[in-house]
């Protein structure tokens, strides 16, 4: 999607702190990291939310969850980490493009705000 800043992100045209991308996902460091490791995970596919995810997504976001352990050792979240998704309004989506929080190097709270 022209418009969408993970797009641009994604396709290079913006720069980011970049942890690990291959032909799939791009891994970055959040701009305004909410834990002392903050990453995001991105399909590098266009994909606005959950409520947006089709069948044909599957393979792709079960790729993605089995590189989340390979970003968090290697950033050192060796004492676990939290794993979210927001969707929609009440979800707190901020960016419309689906993406991975990956949160570490703290104890998390429960529940979340
Ligand atoms: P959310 O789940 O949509 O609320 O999260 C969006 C995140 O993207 C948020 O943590 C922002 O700090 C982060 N972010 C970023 O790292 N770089 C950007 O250019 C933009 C947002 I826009």
């Amino acid at each position: 999607m022209s418009d969408c800043i993970f797009c641009k992100i994604a396709a290079g045209e913006i720069p980011s702190n970049k942890v690990y991308e291959d032909d799939k996902i791009l891994v970055f460091h959040d701009l305004e990291p909410q834990a002392p490791v903050h990453i995001l995970m991105i399909p590098k596919k266009h994909i606005t939310s959950t409520d947006d995810v089709t069948d044909a997504d599957a393979e792709l976001l079960g790729y993605m969850l089995t590189k989340v352990k390979d970003v968090a050792k290697e950033a050192g979240m060796d004492n676990g980490y939290r794993v979210v998704i927001n969707c929609g309004e009440d979800g707190f989506q901020t960016v419309k493009h689906l993406h991975m929080h990956i949160l570490g190097k703290r104890p998390m709270k429960w529940p979340p705000g």
